[in-house]
Parts: structure tokens; C-alpha cells; sequence
């Protein structure tokens, strides 16, 4: 039925973006059976990658002498340079407190102890269901490396177990480092030659066939750096062209490129030492128009390239936009661009993903974004509903549906 107050109209999509069940399309995690890969728990949390660099703008510990710390011990100074000397008002420092407030737990306490033993109570099974639950979250789309032995492993046996977990190829070392790679997949039972002849390139795409059919992949990924470029004469263009693109357009599963990163710009820090840089949106107009059978899941890290992305995304409907990506993900800038893509895109991308590396995160980082989001979508539909439009509650659910998880499987079925 109709919505024929303005001042409703607040409540009905903030309770709609509230209950919606979340498909959320890229993440760190994995399924219970992949074992020590999942990272959950209280100084998982602490030790996030985010956290570690924070912790260095105030710390003047040597690098090596933090990484071979203890993960609680590496956690309990976190905690005390971000928390307790100081007010953790950054995003990431927040996020750890909206997990503890959104679990139940008393976040006046302080008590570190305490919330580790909360959460040290759980076992990992019981642990991934209370927090699908408390985030709302039915679809976890998990980044999968054949390249990581260990993971590897898990995928020529057991596989994946658990249908609330999705699969999803990720070949950075193949495009970004062929040399290496090239080694690694001869060792595995692929002619492949270093200088990518013939059989070589016959050889790659049989081997992104033959795993992302292992890992039923919902989508074949990458993250690239600003300075990605096709066509050019380079390894990576020439894998991407004739084995990663056919191979898509085979099995009917999009190329999602991640683009922007500038890895280890501070390598000292490790995973923390990752930065961004603007890329070349020319890239996505090349493969967009030369490969209108493929389909592209795109997310860029610069906040310089969200506006022309969402322009390229009217221009090619076989490009998708996803999320508010790392640097991103922080209320100023999930505001800034959302409102951007509603107002050039419509409906038609998905707002967010949580890149969650630690599952607890999952319960921040939707109850963040759901919130902004909400905000931004009740502002749209206050300008519809001064022009006399009137919006009932099914149309304003069927929307936000589209906008957390059904606008990405729709996508995906294309
Ligand atoms: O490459 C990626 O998928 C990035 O998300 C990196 O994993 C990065 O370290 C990260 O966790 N960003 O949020
Ligand atoms: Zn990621």
C-alpha cells in the first residue's frame, strides 16, 4: 500500500535496509572446513591489517619486532595505543567496538579479557552462524588462491562444505607475475612456456577452466594496479585477452577486476603496507566495447576514479560496479559515492561488499554501510516523493533486495 507520508518514509527504508539478508560479493573469508584460514576472534580483530597500520602512526616499535609478537601480543598493544591512550574514532578502530556493542557485549567495560572470553565460548561452527545471524549476511562470496598451497590443498579434497560459502577464482599470480606462475603450473601438470607461445595459452585457459569449475567460482577475479593497461605488449595483457576472457565468456562468469592497488609501498608492513593510485578508466572502455559477450565486476580503490566509473557503467551494460573498496570504506566517502551511483546508475550496481578478512567483521562493516546507505536511499526517495510520486513498502523492499545481493545475481545469470 502506498506511502502517503513523507516523515514515513525515514522508517520504512530503514527497516527494510536493516532486515534485508545480505549476498555479500567479495570477502577474505572461508567456509568452517578450510580450517585456519577463516580468522575470527577477538585479536583477529585487533591484529586486522587496517589496525596494524594505525597502530604505526603512533608507534615508534620496530616493524620486525611487532610481527614477532604473539597475536595477542600484538593485539594487546593495539588495544592500548588505539583504545585506551587514545579515543579509536577511526573506522576501523569503531568496527571492533560496534562488533563487541552488536554481540551484546558491554563496550563501557573495556574489558578486553572479557570479550575474549565471550567470544572464546563459541566454537568456529556456532561462531560463523551467530554471526551470519547478528550481521544478516545469507551469501558470504569467499577469494579463492590455487596459488596458496595450503588452501590448494583443501580444494583437491574436501572442497567447499558449506552452500553459505561461494567459491571464487583469484589469479593475481598469474596475471601480475607470470614469470613465477609459470613455474608453479608447469610443476602442476601445465605445458606452459614462459614466452606464452601457442600451446602455452591453450594450457592457462585449461587450467582456469578446470579450477573454477573445482571451485564452482561464481566470478574469475584479480586486483590490478593504477597502472593496468589493455591492449599493451605485456604478459598480463595477453592472458587477459586469450585465456582469462574466453575462458569467462565459456563458462558465463564475469571478470571482476579489481583496480588501483599499489602494493607494498611501505613493504615493512606487510599486508599493511598496500596503498592506492587513480587508473586508467580507458581500460574499462576498451574491454567493455571489444567484449560485449564478457561480463566485468568492477571496483576501483581511488576515490578519483568513482565518478567516471559510474559513467562507463552507463555506457556498458556489461559492466557492473561493486562496493565501497578498503580506502573506500569509511561513511564519508560510502555517502559521496552512493549517492553518485543512485543518481547515475539508478539501482543498477551493488553499493557495497565487505572485504571482511576476519569474520567478527562482517558485523561492522554491514551495520556501518547499511546505515549510511539507508540514509542516502531515504534522501532519493524524499526527492520522489516531492514530485507526488508515491512509493509503497513492497517497491522500496524489492529495491533494496536488488541493491544487496539480487542486482549481483541477476548479473551473474545474464
Ligand atoms: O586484493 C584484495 O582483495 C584487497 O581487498 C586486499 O585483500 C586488501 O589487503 C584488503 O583486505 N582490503 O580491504
Ligand atoms: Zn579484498
Amino acid at each position: 500500500m502506498q506511502i502517503t507520508k513523507v516523515d514515513q518514509l525515514r522508517d520504512v527504508v530503514q527497516r527494510q535496509v536493516r532486515d534485508v539478508e545480505i549476498t555479500d560479493v567479495h570477502t577474505h573469508l572461508y567456509a568452517e572446513n578450510f580450517g585456519d584460514l577463516l580468522l575470527w576472534g577477538v585479536d583477529e580483530l585487533l591484529t586486522y591489517h587496517y589496525l596494524i597500520a594505525e597502530f604505526f602512526r603512533y608507534s615508534d616499535m620496530e616493524y620486525e619486532a611487532f610481527f614477532q609478537l604473539t597475536k595477542k601480543e600484538q593485539a594487546d598493544r593495539i588495544w592500548q595505543a588505539l583504545f585506551v591512550e587514545r579515543s579509536p574514532v577511526s573506522e576501523a578502530q569503531r568496527g571492533v567496538l560496534t562488533v563487541f556493542k552488536e554481540l551484546g557485549l558491554d563496550v563501557s567495560s573495556r574489558d578486553l579479557n572479557a570479550y575474549r572470553e565471550y567470544v572464546g565460548s563459541f566454537s568456529t561452527a556456532e561462531y560463523i552462524d551467530r554471526v551470519l545471524e547478528v550481521s544478516r549476511v545469507k551469501e558470504v562470496v569467499m577469494t579463492n588462491d590455487p596459488f596458496d598451497d595450503q588452501e590448494r590443498q583443501i580444494w583437491e579434497t574436501a572442497g567447499n562444505k558449506d552452500s553459505r560459502f561461494k567459491g571464487v577464482l583469484r589469479v593475481d599470480p598469474l596475471l601480475n607475475s607470470y614469470p613465477e606462475a609459470c613455474g608453479t603450473l608447469q610443476a602442476w601438470g601445465y605445458e606452459v612456456t614462459p614466452d606464452l607461445d601457442t600451446h602455452s595459452v591453450r594450457e592457462i585457459r585449461r587450467f582456469l577452466t578446470e579450477w573454477a569449475q573445482r571451485m564452482d567460482a561464481l566470478y574469475l577475479a584479480v586486483s590490478l594496479p593504477p597502472t593496468f593497461v589493455v591492449p599493451e605488449h605485456s604478459m598480463r595483457s595477453r592472458i587477459v585477452e586469450e585465456c582469462v576472457l574466453p575462458v569467462c565468456r565459456e563458462l558465463n562468469i564475469p571478470f571482476a577486476m579489481m583496480i588501483g592497488v599499489k602494493k607494498r609501498v611501505n613493504y615493512k608492513l606487510e599486508l599493511a603496507g598496500d596503498s592506492v593510485g587513480k587508473a586508467d578508466i580507458r581500460v574499462l572502455e576498451y574491454l567493455c566495447s571489444t567484449y560485449p559477450d564478457n561480463k566485468f565486476l568492477v571496483t576501483m580503490l581511488a576515490r578519483e576514479n568513482q565518478h567516471e566509473l559510474a559513467v562507463t557503467a552507463r555506457k556498458f551494460r556489461n559492466l557492473f560496479v561493486f562496493g565501497c573498496w578498503w580506502f573506500l570504506n569509511n561513511p564519508s566517502i560510502i555517502e559521496e559515492t552512493t549517492r553518485v551511483r543512485l543518481e547515475l546508475l539508478g539501482l543498477s550496481f551493488a553499493p557495497q561488499h565487505s572485504d571482511a578478512r576476519v569474520l567478527d567483521q562482517l558485523v561492522y562493516k554491514w551495520n556501518h554501510s547499511r546505515s549510511i546507505i539507508a540514509d542516502v536511499l531515504t534522501e532519493k526517495y524524499t526527492d520522489l516523493f516531492q514530485t507526488g510520486w508515491r512509493p509503497t513498502e513492497a517497491e522500496i523492499r524489492r529495491d533494496v533486495e536488488a541493491l544487496f545481493g539480487g542486482n549481483f545475481w541477476t548479473f551473474l545469470r545474464k
